[in-house]
């Protein structure tokens, strides 16, 4: 709509003679002349593609990563992103990115929380995002931050992004499809701590309460005594900076209850601190956690990840036909465990993942 009004206020100005300096602000005498010398019949309305396009918005991205005039990011904002006329020249080690590909640039500040939300709006595309650091305008092939959570299909692609160090960074909008497309990137930045829960934010509420750390992370935790907790439905909670924090003290089980909606490509991401020498277990259950089975066509995935991200294990049979995680862990730590649900993607898949900690 931009470009429409950009015609119609030069059409109003050419029309009027409008001098240097004068303003015209009331195109209502104007529209009824228009409107007389077509015999009465309305302009049939304009649309996007009747204007010429070949300036680009202000805030377009580069096609290039590394570009020092890529448009910087600051605040929060939502960018319509078309990349069909750009060029598929950066990939990612180790992942498919043949689609044409896009940048922003924004200045990361250690510590602070970002959160990126990329959406396909033509169809046929596979989002894929990410994020890059770059030294003399060459950007690393190794992302410090990448999403392709939905590698099949047109899914969202998002993440929380906590700058490890304080630095200039670029930010991809690149697909797993050859070819471009138009995408909605929106940008938040969350302030944690101000009672609203923003885009991005697990949780936003007093840390007396019990139910979200002062990180914003939710804290699944035995709060009434009967050894099971929920979820809260429709948050934040597929990356480690979003995850949930499971409190289970040496020698407690905790049964935690949860929903993978339906379709959903994302894994739901907990984190427990454990001190040198514990043994935790964590094991896939249905709803009701009465048994080791996955609801009917879904299969669980399962990974154990220490702080730096490293897969320390991987879900199997744990010998009783339970599918989980089984492992000692030398140093103490915080500890990550990804469980995924992949099968029928048209019903949610309910699951119980019970959580053991042994000294
Ligand atoms: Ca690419
Ligand atoms: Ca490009
Ligand atoms: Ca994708
Ligand atoms: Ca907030």
């Amino acid at each position: 709509m931009r470009a429409r009004n950009v015609v119609e206020t030069w059409f109003v100005a050419l029309a009027l003679g409008a001098a240097p300096g004068c303003m015209v602000v009331d195109a209502g005498p104007l529209e009824r002349l228009r409107t007389a010398a077509d015999a009465g019949m309305p302009d049939a309305p304009l649309v996007l593609e009747d204007v010429p396009t070949d300036v680009p918005p202000p805030e377009a991205p580069a096609d290039e990563c590394g570009d020092p005039e890529a448009f910087l990011l600051i605040g929060s904002g939502t960018y319509d992103i078309d990349t069909t006329g750009l060029n598929p020249d950066f990939s990612i080690l180790g992942m498919a990115t043949g689609g044409n590909d896009a940048f922003y640039q924004f200045d990361g500040v250690s510590g602070q929380f970002w959160h990126f939300h990329l959406a396909a709006l033509s169809p046929g595309r596979n989002p894929v995002l990410y994020v890059v650091q770059s030294s003399g305008g060459v950007c690393s092939s190794s992302p410090v931050a990448v999403r392709n959570a939905c590698t099949m299909s047109e899914g969202d692609e998002h993440f929380a992004f906590v700058p490890p160090t304080t630095g200039r960074y670029y930010l991809g909008i690149d697909d797993g499809n050859a070819g471009g497309g138009r995408y909605r990137l929106q940008v938040i930045r969350p302030m944690c701590g101000n009672g609203v829960q923003e885009h991005g934010e697990p949780c936003d509420e007093d840390p007396m309460m019990g139910r979200c750390d002062s990180m914003c992370r939710i804290l699944l935790a035995d709060l009434d005594a009967t050894g099971t907790t929920s979820v809260p439905p429709g948050r934040h909670n597929d990356t480690a900076t979003e995850a949930m924090i499971v409190q289970v003290a040496a020698g407690d089980t905790l049964d935690v209850r949860g929903t993978v909606p339906a379709g959903d490509c994302y894994p739901d991401v907990f984190a427990v601190d454990l001190p040198a020498g514990a043994r935790i277990r964590a094991t896939a259950r249905n709803a009701t956690s009465t048994a080791c089975v996955a609801e009917m066509g879904v299969s669980y995935g399962l990974e154990l990840q220490n702080a730096a991200g490293s897969v320390i294990a991987t879900g199997g049979n744990d010998g009783m036909g339970c599918f989980g995680i089984d492992q000692m862990l030398t140093n103490p730590g915080r500890y990550f465990v990804w469980l995924s649900a992949t099968g029928d993607p048209s019903r949610p898949a309910n699951y119980t993942l019970r959580f053991e900690h042994t000294p």
